[in-house]
């Protein structure tokens, strides 16, 4: 009886001293953070940081490791969303699109020529559409802390320069797996065809595909004009966030003060990335627009007039999905993108 008594003051005493052990105990020795891209693309460099960050802000209590290539999913990203709630995978920095066959609402952001702009893309994912995706995604298993990017996704070929839809038609395009791209692409007269990242490359070398849509930060840092993609046409016609996330579980299973933590981490990681995406694409700084110029690539600026052709011609398409996204969430980032600042 004495003995017990002294071992469970000893236990006490032990939690008291060491608080940071007793928690540490239910955490696991490392987190499985899921991307498509790795270092040196934006994307790599968000989750690479939020890792870093993260170790950082808890004092080493919680180790991430990126797993790029989204290689927990033998990379099918279509199927990282799956394996997130099923806590295949620990933590992501995902694309919406990638997440959109399981989270229709995300389609919001493939909708032909819906964002013009930088900021059109900030009225959605910090206002009250990013608020209602958010609010969304947490009744699906996860917690979702902040937005990223990946981008713009600008059109390039290997056969012919693009200004019109005309230009389009016939040439084989590679795009990622959601449907609206298949019919985003098949009203402008193209022949789209689904595949993964991984697979894309190698289609492109061996010119099974004729062109392919992506930011400008992957056309160049993929190297693209070496694949053949020698005609980038500059349309802007969708843009894709990124969106931080936790499973909910592991999410659980941290302190009230580490979850804060990898919020905020999140946060700062998320920011720097918008601005790392975002670096030399824009009016003042087109330093990568001339880069890709310089590389010998043939680049089409399309004038307000020529993308109102492509905005027509798409205009069926994007009335079609609005359905499947659902009419108020649309109307609801119709109205933020008209009130930007
Ligand atoms: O597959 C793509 O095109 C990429 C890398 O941009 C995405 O994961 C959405």
């Amino acid at each position: 009886m004495k003995s017990m008594k002294a071992l469970l003051a000893g236990l006490a005493l032990a939690a008291l001293v060491l608080p940071g052990a007793a928690v540490a105990a239910d955490y696991k020795a490392e987190y499985k953070l899921s991307t498509v891209l790795g270092k040196p693309f934006p994307w790599g460099v968000s989750g690479d940081r939020w890792a870093e960050l993260v170790k950082e802000k808890t004092s080493g209590r919680i180790t991430i490791k990126m797993y790029p290539g989204t290689s927990l999913v033998n990379g099918d990203q279509t199927k990282e969303f799956t394996a997130l709630r099923q806590g295949v995978i620990d933590l992501a920095v995902g694309s919406t699109i990638n997440w959109s066959p399981q989270v229709k609402e995300l389609n919001l952001f493939a909708l032909p020529f819906l964002m013009p702009d930088h900021k059109a893309i900030d009225a959605l994912t910090q206002g009250p559409v990013g608020k209602q995706l958010f609010d969304l995604l947490a009744t699906k298993d996860v917690v979702p802390l902040a937005w990223g990017e990946n981008g713009f996704r600008e059109l390039s070929n290997s056969k012919k320069a693009v200004a019109t839809p005309d230009d389009l038609k016939g040439l084989k395009i590679r795009v990622v797996g959601s449907p609206l791209f298949l019919d985003t692409f098949s009203a402008l007269g193209a022949n789209p065809t689904q595949m993964s990242w991984a697979d894309a490359q190698p289609a492109l070398s061996t010119s099974a595909v004729d062109g392919q849509e992506n930011p400008l930060a992957i056309f160049t840092a993929a190297k693209l004009p070496t694949l053949n993609q020698k005609h980038l046409t500059l349309w802007g016609y969708v843009a894709d966030p990124l969106i931080f996330v936790v499973n909910k579980e592991v999410w659980n299973s941290w302190s009230k003060e580490d979850q804060e933590a990898v919020r905020a981490a999140a946060l700062q990681a998320g920011q720097e990335g918008i601005a790392l995406a975002r670096k030399g694409i824009t009016a003042g700084d087109d330093s990568l627009i001339k880069e890709i110029k310089a590389q010998g690539v043939d680049v089409v600026q399309l004038t307000p007039d020529q993308q109102k052709a492509f905005q027509k011609a798409t205009r069926p398409v994007f009335d079609k999905w609005v359905q499947t996204i659902g009419p108020a969430l649309v109307k609801q980032a119709e109205e933020s993108i008209a009130a930007r600042k």
